[in-house]
């Protein structure tokens, strides 16, 4: 059976004949696979590729065993409640949002390709830390390879956007396809049938920047028009500060995180450093948190907050809310 090689499929294996790093390799054998079509005439090719992009995953993991650290712009060590990170064209206003948002500071510039490495920075919310990643541009042939691996291993994602630029749409599509690469899916769109293995479901969330430009929002009503389904829309001004108080608890409930004070028994709970949990986590997982040994030894839990009344007693596999004061008994 004929493998119907589309050209972008033989464009990407172009590319990894020409990759020098084993991170190149790596990415473009990722992107050979995730652009491969799947059928029974491609079988043979899908196994060879998954085997290569093993070997090479492994050889990775061995030097990074082995040391010496080196800076690796591919990944960010996740902190606080969850890391989003942000992407989008040149100058649509990446730096200045995360400056905006955060209390680090990237340069922020009128000129183009400005941030060269990723900086996180954290954005305080209530009593968490949300961290954003700043990221360089992502333009047709000037996209970092490693940006997919940023992707990838973030929680969520953020599509910068200028509304008032000419090519919202083709900047999209550039995006989307760093998504591809990265094998990341948005939350709450319907998998089509077709849909690669392995992809990673995860929030999206597209952000129509310079509102202050757009008064009556015309550009940013297009641009939230080409946005596809499952991506949700927020208009904002990091310049002028627009729609960004609405954005901060967005990007802290779209994590899908709960927050829970934990107490020892006839001591008050410690209301400043809350343990921040998946939504659904259960009087267990609270107690492996807080230590390990505990996580096995922990028979039930008093809880304050969602419970039918304050200090009502609950089993190991009772199911936490938001902002529950728990006091764990083994
Ligand atoms: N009017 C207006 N200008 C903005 C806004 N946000 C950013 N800018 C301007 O847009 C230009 C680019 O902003 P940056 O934050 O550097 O953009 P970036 O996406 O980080 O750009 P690169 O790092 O080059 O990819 C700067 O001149 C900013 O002052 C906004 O909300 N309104
Ligand atoms: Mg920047």
């Amino acid at each position: 059976m004929p493998a119907n090689l589309t050209p972008q499929y033989k464009e990407a294996e172009q590319r990894f004949r020409r990759a020098t790093s084993h991170d190149e390799k790596l990415e473009t054998l990722r992107e050979m696979l995730a652009l491969l079509p799947k059928h029974k005439g491609t079988e043979k090719i899908q196994a060879d590729l998954r085997h290569r992009v093993a070997k090479l995953e492994e050889e990775g993991e061995h030097a990074r065993r082995a040391g010496p650290q080196r800076f690796d712009p591919g990944h960010v060590r996740r902190e606080g409640a969850g890391q989003w990170v942000l992407i989008g064209p040149p100058n649509s206003g990446k730096s200045a949002l995360v400056r905006a948002l955060t209390h680090a500071h990237p340069e922020v510039a009128a000129y183009p390709f400005t941030t060269r490495v990723p900086l996180p920075g954290m954005m305080p919310f209530e009593d968490v830390q949300v961290q954003l990643v700043d990221t360089p541009a992502v333009a047709p042939h000037h996209t970092e390879p490693y940006l997919a691996n940023l992707v990838h291993s973030a929680d969520g994602i953020l599509l910068v956007l200028d509304v008032t630029s000419d090519d919202v749409e083709e900047s999209l599509h550039e995006l989307l396809s760093v998504m591809e690469r990265a094998r990341v899916w948005p939350e709450g769109r319907p998998l089509p049938p077709d849909a690669p293995p392995f992809l990673l479901v995860k929030p999206v969330i597209a952000i129509g920047n310079k509102r202050d430009l757009d008064p009556d929002e015309t550009f940013a009503a297009l641009a939230r028009g080409s946005i596809p389904p499952g991506i949700t829309f927020h208009s904002v001004s990091a310049e002028h500060g627009a729609g960004l108080e609405d954005l901060r608890p967005t990007l802290f409930e779209r994590l899908a995180c709960i927050r829970i004070y934990a107490k020892e028994p006839g001591k008050k709970p410690d209301l400043e450093k809350p343990f921040v949990l998946k939504r659904g986590a259960t009087v267990r997982a609270l107690a492996l948190a807080v230590h390990k040994e505990l996580g096995e030894r922990v028979k039930y839990a008093r809880i304050w907050g969602t419970a039918r009344f304050d200090g009502q007693q609950v089993d190991r596999d009772h199911v936490l809310s938001d902002r529950d004061v728990a006091e764990l008994h083994s």
